[in-house]
């Protein structure tokens, strides 16, 4: 079967602001209580998917799920209108308002694990919705990401969708996953990175018996599955997500080398199952922790060109950090695997946490598999210009917390999801 890989951004929300909610996020913690640009970070991030689309990729869209979260403040006890409800919730309880206002959809690498059909035993593509479970902003996502998911891939001959694991045990979805596949194709090794407990203060987010849950799930064979632990120095410098400090693509693992606890054995599991296997690690005497964590260089895009270039789609900070760009040039130079270096500027998602990878979901289907995902959910120019005009003129330029208590901004908000939903062709209660 011949493999096409789509990458499906989250479109950012009207809603996108600094409440600083993310506990181990660094970005969300420093630049909580900082007025947020909706409008641009809106347009960012398209500039991106079509930037994407330029260099020959196919790309997809999952859209801001409804905010304010009017349904999730009922089931916290406030009653009314839906002006009532916010305002009484205004008064209680700002966070909670701040909560129901989250624009964190935007980062789809967190909507679910996905298992392309070569891997799985009854040869269809599986995803698993994430219950983001850690944190309350974004475990009132999985809801509407299920819907959406359900939407797009509905085709029972291709896809199988499945429901969040339990609450009791956390699952962020494709952040903590990598893929490593032969150069010859054929089924992948796939990679579940968890961590344990509380490390420094922060939680970690992803929990092995979430992973083996989802691994059980989707049919994946266990001498082709990896359950990897994440190590405490990475979790400790900020690396709430394994995409922070490391990404896969085909045969190819970029990483940083104190991303895991146990890299030797992880490595030499690796390259028992894909003996073709090149490992990339960045030494922390050439990139420290914080380094790679403050410029995000792991959460790019590896990916594969039409024309079977290896592409890096890095954030502009990564650019910036001279360290990481030194080391990144000199591997392009001395003739490494990644060919092509493509910066973006994402600055508004990255100050929250989000950089390049952490705003796509990659789904590796095939051709007729691809023909079936519902259309509205891809991408080309012509679409992108339709989403920039809904956003240009719907979405607000600047969001500060107090905002957050203005019924104006409550009603802009809200026209401006349905404008969009309706621009591309979504019924009003269809996502
Ligand atoms: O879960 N930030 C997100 C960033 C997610 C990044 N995703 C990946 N690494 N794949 C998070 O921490 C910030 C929200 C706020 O502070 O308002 C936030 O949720």
């Amino acid at each position: 079967m011949v493999v096409i890989e789509v990458n499906f951004d989250g479109l950012v929300g009207p809603t996108h602001n600094y409440a600083g909610l993310s506990i181990g996020n660094l970005a969300s913690a420093n630049n909580a209580g900082a007025v947020s640009a909706p409008r641009l970070a809106a347009l960012q991030g398209v500039a991106k998917m079509r930037r994407l689309l330029a260099l020959g990729f196919r790309q997809g869209l999952f859209l801001p799920h409804v905010r304010p979260n009017i349904d999730w403040l009922r089931a916290l006890g406030f009653v009314g209108s839906d002006a009532e409800v916010l305002a009484s919730a205004w008064n209680a309880d700002r966070a909670l308002v701040a909560n129901a206002f989250s624009a964190s959809a935007m980062w789809t690498a967190n909507a679910g694990t996905v298992s392309p059909a070569p891997d799985t035993a009854d040869g269809l593509c599986h995803i698993s919705v994430a219950n983001l479970s850690t944190m309350p902003h974004r475990a009132s996502e999985c809801g509407q990401t299920e819907r959406q998911l359900r939407l797009a891939f509905g085709d029972a001959r291709f896809f199988r969708i499945h429901s969040p694991v339990p609450a009791a045990f956390g699952d962020e979805g494709a952040a903590n996953f990598m893929r490593i596949v032969p150069q010859a194709g054929g089924s992948g090794v796939e990679i579940f990175v968890y961590g344990e407990g509380h490390v420094g203060g922060f939680p970690s987010r992803q929990s092995r018996t979430a992973s083996e849950a989802v691994a059980r799930r989707h049919g994946l064979d266990p001498a082709r599955t990896l359950m990897v632990r994440q190590s405490d120095a990475a979790i400790a410098a900020g690396a709430f997500h394994n995409d922070v400090v490391a990404v896969a693509n085909g045969h190819v693992l970029f990483t940083h080398e104190h991303a895991f606890a146990d890299p030797r054995a992880f490595y030499s599991d690796l390259r028992r199952l894909v003996p073709d296997v090149v490992i990339l690690a960045v030494p922390a005497d050439r990139v420290s922790l914080k380094s790679a964590i403050g410029s995000y260089l792991f959460n790019s895009q590896l990916v594969t060109a039409p024309d079977g270039t290896m592409t890096l789609v890095l954030p502009a900070e990564a650019r910036e950090d001279a360290a990481v760009w030194t080391w990144l040039t000199e591997q392009v130079a001395d003739g490494g695997p990644i060919r092509r270096l493509e910066v973006v500027d994402v600055r508004e998602s990255m100050r929250n946490g989000g950089g390049p990878a952490c705003l796509r979901l990659r789904v590796q289907v095939g051709e007729d598999a691809l023909a079936s995902i519902d259309p509205r959910f891809l991408l080309d120019d012509t679409i992108c210009t339709r989403i920039e005009d809904v956003v240009a003129r719907e979405w607000p330029e600047a969001i500060g917390f107090d905002d957050l208590g203005d019924p104006r901004l409550w009603e802009r908000c809200t026209r401006a999801r349905a404008t969009l939903t309706r621009a591309l062709g979504f019924g009003p209660d269809e996502v």
